[in-house]
């Protein structure tokens, strides 16, 4: 009884603390579901990379916001990769689910430099930004070119 009570409690602990453990009722859903967390992710990144290239005016509230929120955003869309889902509306390549080893470590250096980002734009530094958003390009960069198309 003890021992099922505690792993129905790991259980549940660990749906709250890992989004990646995402279930989705169609593959349609799953490709949906990571294009538009991308999409969330890329639109708050681009506010704050627009400022440390001075497009926009540097706003360091905002650029705090959308920086945490766009780490928040890069922990999700990979649940969405799941498999049977290489063909339809997508321009993710075969080499996602070819090697999955690779993949994971792309996407685990875009969630740790978005981290940094995070963390350097709490201190409303635009230096210390400008050094994390180049970071976070290179390896959104990085994955593009090994594992979408185009
Ligand atoms: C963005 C965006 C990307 C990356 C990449 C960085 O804002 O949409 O795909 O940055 O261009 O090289």
């Amino acid at each position: 009884m003890k021992i099922f009570a505690c792993a129905a409690v790991a259980a549940s602990l660990l749906t709250l603390a890992a989004p990646a453990s995402a279930q989705f009722a169609k593959p349609e859903d799953a490709i949906k579901y990571r294009k538009n967390a991308l999409f969330v992710m890329q639109q708050n990144f681009g506010r704050v990379s627009s400022m440390a290239s001075g497009r926009t005016p540097f706003d360091a509230k905002v650029a705090a916001e959308s920086a945490e929120t766009a780490a928040y955003m890069s922990k999700l869309p990979w649940a969405g990769f799941m498999a049977d889902t290489d063909k339809g509306e997508t321009r993710a390549k075969p080499e996602i689910w070819k090697e999955p080893v690779k993949f994971k470590e792309a996407s685990d250096k875009t969630q740790a430099e978005m981290s940094k980002l995070a963390a350097a734009s709490k201190t409303g530094n635009i230096d210390q930004i400008k050094t994390a958003v180049a970071a976070v390009g290179g390896s959104c960069k990085a994955c593009h070119d090994a594992f979408r198309k185009e």
